[in-house]
């Protein structure tokens, strides 16, 4: 069995990771709960090795980090780095997104999620990167009751929903967190 910590402290995330993890041999395993690194770098990458770092220090095992956002072209890439403190609710983050792209036609309000994850060992060496996106447009008013943060807003375009109208299979399946997880649990599976 590999043992892999993962370097969050959001509930979300962990959930997700483990319903895209179908090898029963990799186990995830949360970090305290108060885990919170200031995450100062100036890219995702960066980002996720500050935490996987931070975990490696405290528990001297594998750790994975996952650091990840909504970037939207009409906004420059904001929120970007910044998406888990665009605003202090995820509400006030999604209404504040609605406000700023008020004026822009659909057309216009591509945006993506990025997902960067980084796999570093006990001594917090750097074993691995991926980075998985996912890209379509922002609503004008939330939908959808699943997944979580921006979800609500953000609609994938093959399926005309928002990620948070799809069931949480099919957003395991697409995601960013998807297409960054599933090359990094092949290297895992390959080469730990
Ligand atoms: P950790 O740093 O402890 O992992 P966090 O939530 O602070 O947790 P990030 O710094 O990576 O994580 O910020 C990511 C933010 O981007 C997150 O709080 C959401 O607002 C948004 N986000 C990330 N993945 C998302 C997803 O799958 N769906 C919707 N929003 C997402």
């Amino acid at each position: 069995m590999i043992k892999i910590i993962l370097a969050t402290s959001n509930p979300h995330k962990l959930e997700e990771i483990n319903a895209i993890n179908k090898n029963k041999n990799i186990v995830f395993y949360v970090i305290k709960e108060d885990f919170n690194p200031v995450e100062n770098g100036k890219t995702f990458e960066e980002n996720a090795l500050i935490k996987a770092r931070e975990a490696a220090k405290i528990t001297g095992e594998y750790c994975l980090a996952d650091d990840s956002g909504l970037c939207i072209d009409a906004l420059e890439g904001a929120p970007g780095l910044f998406s888990a403190r665009y605003a202090p609710t995820p509400a006030e983050r999604i209404n504040r997104v609605i406000k700023e792209l008020n004026a822009v036609p659909y057309e216009y309000r591509t945006a993506h999620f990025n997902c960067s994850m980084v796999l570093v060992d006990k001594n917090g060496e750097i074993l691995h990167k991926e980075t998985g996106k996912i890209f379509g447009y922002i609503d004008d008013s939330p939908k959808g009751q699943n997944g979580f943060g921006y979800d609500p807003i953000f609609i994938v375009p093959e399926y005309e929903k928002t990620m948070a109208e799809l069931s949480e299979e099919k957003k395991n399946e697409i995601s960013h967190r998807a297409n960054a997880l599933n090359p990094m649990l092949k290297w895992i599976e390959e080469n730990l």
